[in-house]
C-alpha cells in the first residue's frame, strides 16, 4: 500500500491541477441550522426583495392571481428560539373583505385569522397517531385494526385481484404513504351522481343506471355517510393499483387511519388530536370541525359559498381542519424540533415513502416532497422540502418544512378565483427568494463561527488546518491540513480513492450527532468527503449507472485503529464559540487561533 501511496503521490507531483467539478455532499443540511436572520446580509436582502414582491403581488388583479378578490396570509417560521417568525405578510383582498355588514369573518387578515386547511389536516392527523402511538405499528396490515376490513380479507382480492383491494396487504404506512392503491374517495367529490341527477348523467353520456343499484352511493357528500355506509360502499369499490405500486392520493386512508387509531386506542380521535396536539402546543385557533366565523376570512361574507361551514363527516381526519397562519407555523417548529415525538421519529417521519414520476418529486407520509436543486452545486446540492396543501371551497393551503435548516413556511389562501393554485403559486414567490437566503445565511453563520485556523499546540507537535467557506461549494472547506508534518492534505484523499487525485477536495458536513454537557459546552460531529474533483461532470446521456456523486457509499473508508480518518469532532464552549477540532484517526486536536 504505501509504494501505491508513494506512486499515487510522485504522480500527484507531476500532474497540472485541471477541472474543478461540483462536491458531492452527503443527503441533508451542509451547515449548521442557521439563526442569523436578522443579521444575514443574504437574509434580509431576500426579505427586502420578497417584501417588493408580494407587494407587487397585492396590486395584480390578473386572472392568474387575482389578488382583488383573494385573500392570503404567509409566515416563514424556524426553530430558532430568537426568531420563531422570520416573516409575515398579510393581504386583505378588498372587494371580498367583510365590510358587508351583515357578513361574518374578520375584515382584516393576520396572523390569527383562521382559513380552513382542506387536506393539510392530513398532518395533524399522522402526527396525532405518531404522538399516541408512535411508527411500531405501520408495518402492520390495517385489517389488524379494523374489523370491517378483517371481514373482507377472505380470499375474493386473490380470486379477483381486478375488483377487490387485497386490504391484508394494505399496512399503516402504505395508508399514511398514499400507497394503498384503493380509491380516493367514496362517494365525494369525484361522484358524478353526488353532484348531478341521474337525468342529467345520462344526458353527458353515461349509460342510465338502475337508482336501486347498489353501487350507486347513497350518501357521500350530502347526506354524509355514516361508518356502516362508507364500508359498505368502499368494499364495493375496485382498486386503483395494487399495494405498494405507485402513490396514489387516497383520503379515504386518512379515515381509516383514525377509525383504526380510535380502535387501539380507545378514544376518539378528535380527543386524541386535542390532547396529543392542540392543547400541548397551545393553539389557540385551530379546529377540527365547526370554527366560529367570527374568528375566519370569509370571502364576500358568504359561508354557503366559500363552504365555511361545509363538514367532512367521517372523512374529517383528511381535510376538514380550519387554523392560522401563527398555529401553523407553531406545528411546524413542533414538528422540526421533535417536540411531540422523539427525534428519531421525526427523523424516519420527514423520509419519502416513495418516489414519484417526475424527478424531482416524490410522496411522504403524506408529505408531498420537492427536491430543491440549489443552483451554485452544479445539480449536487438538493435540498428536500416536505410539504403539505389542501384546497376546501374558496380555501387552499400549504406547509413547506425544510429540515435542512430548521425553518419552513405557510401559506393560507380564501377567494374564490384558483384557490388550487394561489398556495402553489406564492409559495414558488417565497421559495425563489426564501431558500437560496437560508444556504447564504447558513454559510455567513458557519463561516462567522467555524472559519479559521487550527493548530495543534503540543510542544513539537507541527499540525495544522484551516478552515473556509466558499459560495459556490458546500459544506466547510479544509486547507493546508498538515499532520505531525506531513500534508494530509493529500494523503486522506489518495487513501480513499487509491489513485493519485488532480485536485483533491476536503470539506466538512454536519453529521447531526451532538453531546451536550450539563455546563452548556458541546461535542459536536462532522464528516470529511474525500474527493478529487477533476473528473469531469458525467453526461447523464452516457452515464446510466455511473456517476459522479457515491459519496454516501466512500464515508468512514479509511480507519486508523477503528477511528474514521474523515470524522472530526468540533469542541464548543458554552458561549457557542469554537475552541478546537479533533481529528479522530489522528488522534489530534487543533486549537481554533483566536
Ligand atoms: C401579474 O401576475 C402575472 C402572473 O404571475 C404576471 O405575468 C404579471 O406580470 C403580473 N403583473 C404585474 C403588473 O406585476
Ligand atoms: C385591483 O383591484 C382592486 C380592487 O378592485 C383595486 O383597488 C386596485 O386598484 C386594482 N389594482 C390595479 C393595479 O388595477
Ligand atoms: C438579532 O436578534 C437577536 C436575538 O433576538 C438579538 O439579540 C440581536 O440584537 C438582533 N440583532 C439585530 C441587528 O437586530
Ligand atoms: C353580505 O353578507 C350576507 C351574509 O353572508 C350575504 O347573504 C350577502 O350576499 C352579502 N352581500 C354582499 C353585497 O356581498
Ligand atoms: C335533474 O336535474 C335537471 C336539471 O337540473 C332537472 O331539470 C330535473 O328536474 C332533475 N330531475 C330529477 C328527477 O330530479
Ligand atoms: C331496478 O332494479 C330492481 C331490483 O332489481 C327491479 O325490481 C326494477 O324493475 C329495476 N328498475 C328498472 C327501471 O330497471
Ligand atoms: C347508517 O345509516 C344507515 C342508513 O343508511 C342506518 O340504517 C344505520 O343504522 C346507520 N348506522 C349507524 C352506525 O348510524
Ligand atoms: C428578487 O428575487 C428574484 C427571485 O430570486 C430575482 O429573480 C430578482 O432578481 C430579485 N430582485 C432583486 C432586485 O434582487
Ligand atoms: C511524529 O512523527 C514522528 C516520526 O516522524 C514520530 O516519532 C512521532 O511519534 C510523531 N508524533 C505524533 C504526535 O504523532
Ligand atoms: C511542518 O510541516 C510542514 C509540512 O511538512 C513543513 O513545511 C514545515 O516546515 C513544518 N514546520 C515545522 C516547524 O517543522
Ligand atoms: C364570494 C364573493 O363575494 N365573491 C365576490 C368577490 O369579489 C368579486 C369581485 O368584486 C365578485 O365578483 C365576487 O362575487
Amino acid at each position: 500500500m504505501w509504494t501505491k501511496i508513494r506512486s499515487s503521490l510522485l504522480a500527484l507531483a507531476a500532474a497540472t491541477l485541471a477541472l474543478a467539478g461540483p462536491n458531492c455532499p452527503p443527503l441533508g443540511p451542509v451547515y449548521e441550522k442557521p439563526n442569523n436572520f436578522n443579521t444575514s446580509s443574504a437574509m434580509k436582502a431576500a426579505l427586502a426583495n420578497l417584501t417588493a414582491a408580494l407587494t407587487a403581488w397585492d396590486q395584480n388583479n390578473s386572472s392568474a392571481v387575482r389578488a382583488d378578490i383573494t385573500s392570503y396570509s404567509i409566515e416563514v417560521f424556524s426553530t430558532s428560539k430568537d426568531h420563531p417568525v422570520i416573516f409575515s405578510w398579510h393581504h386583505t383582498a378588498p372587494s371580498n373583505s367583510s365590510t358587508n355588514s351583515t357578513a361574518v369573518g374578520v375584515s382584516k387578515t393576520d396572523g390569527d385569522t383562521v382559513y380552513r386547511l382542506g387536506s393539510l389536516s392530513k398532518i395533524f392527523t399522522v402526527l396525532t397517531w405518531l404522538a399516541q402511538d408512535g411508527d411500531a405499528k405501520w408495518n402492520d396490515p390495517i385489517t389488524k385494526y379494523v374489523p370491517e376490513l378483517a371481514a373482507a380479507a377472505d380470499g375474493r382480492a386473490k380470486r379477483d385481484p381486478v375488483a377487490n383491494v387485497p386490504w391484508d396487504e394494505v399496512t399503516i404506512a402504505a395508508l399514511a404513504g398514499q400507497l394503498s392503491g384503493a380509491i380516493r374517495d367514496y362517494g365525494l367529490m369525484s361522484e358524478v351522481t353526488q353532484e348531478m341527477n341521474l337525468t342529467e348523467a345520462v344526458s353527458l353520456g353515461f349509460p342510465p343506471l338502475n337508482s336501486s343499484d347498489p353501487m350507486l352511493p347513497k350518501c357521500g357528500e350530502w347526506p354524509q355517510c355514516n361508518r356502516t355506509e362508507f364500508f359498505n360502499g368502499l368494499l364495493r369499490a375496485y382498486p386503483s393499483f395494487a399495494p405498494f405500486t405507485t402513490p396514489a392520493y387516497t383520503n379515504t386512508g386518512f379515515q381509516i387511519l383514525a377509525y383504526a387509531l380510535e380502535s387501539i386506542k380507545g378514544k376518539s380521535f378528535e380527543a386524541m388530536m386535542q390532547e396529543s396536539i392542540l392543547e400541548p402546543l397551545g393553539l389557540k385557533h385551530t379546529y377540527y370541525r365547526n370554527a366560529p366565523a367570527e374568528e375566519g376570512i370569509i370571502p364576500g361574507g358568504n359561508r354557503k359559498a366559500a363552504e365555511w361551514d361545509y363538514q367532512l363527516g367521517d372523512e374529517d381526519p383528511a381535510g376538514n381542519m380550519y387554523s392560522s397562519v401563527s398555529d401553523i407555523s407553531a406545528l411546524g417548529r413542533a414538528i422540526l424540533s421533535s417536540a411531540l415525538v422523539p427525534p428519531v421519529v421525526t427523523r424516519r417521519w420527514l423520509k419519502p415513502a416513495v418516489m414519484s414520476s417526475e424527478l424531482i418529486a416524490g410522496v411522504g407520509y403524506p408529505w408531498g416532497i420537492r427536491r430543491v436543486v440549489v443552483p451554485y452545486a452544479n445539480g449536487k446540492r438538493v435540498v428536500d422540502a416536505f410539504n403539505k396543501a389542501g384546497n376546501i371551497g374558496y380555501y387552499s393551503s400549504l406547509l413547506v418544512l425544510l429540515p435542512d435548516y430548521d425553518a419552513g413556511f405557510v401559506i393560507l389562501a380564501a377567494g374564490e378565483a384558483i384557490p388550487g393554485n394561489n398556495n402553489f403559486n406564492l409559495a414558488d414567490v417565497v421559495g425563489a427568494r426564501l431558500v437560496p437566503a437560508l444556504e447564504a445565511a447558513a454559510r455567513e453563520q458557519a463561516d462567522a463561527k467555524f472559519a479559521g485556523q487550527y493548530i495543534d499546540e503540543d510542544a513539537g507537535a507541527n499540525s495544522s488546518l484551516r478552515l473556509t467557506t466558499q459560495a459556490d461549494r458546500p459544506g466547510l472547506g479544509i486547507e493546508g491540513w498538515v499532520s505531525n508534518g506531513t500534508d494530509m492534505q493529500t494523503i486522506a484523499v489518495v487513501l480513499q480513492g487509491g489513485y493519485a487525485p488532480v485536485n483533491p477536495s476536503i470539506r466538512l458536513y454536519p453529521t447531526g450527532l451532538e453531546t451536550a454537557r450539563p455546563d452548556g459546552s458541546r461535542r459536536v460531529a462532522y464528516k470529511a468527503v474525500f474527493e478529487d474533483l477533476n473528473l469531469p461532470a458525467r453526461d447523464p446521456a452516457t452515464s446510466m449507472f455511473s456517476t459522479d456523486c457515491g459519496t454516501w457509499v466512500s464515508f468512514t473508508g479509511v480507519t486508523y485503529g477503528t477511528q474514521p480518518l474523515d470524522q472530526f469532532v468540533f469542541e464548543i464552549d458554552e458561549t457557542g464559540a469554537v475552541v478546537s477540532i479533533e481529528n479522530l484517526a489522528l488522534r489530534s486536536v487543533m486549537k481554533k487561533r483566536r
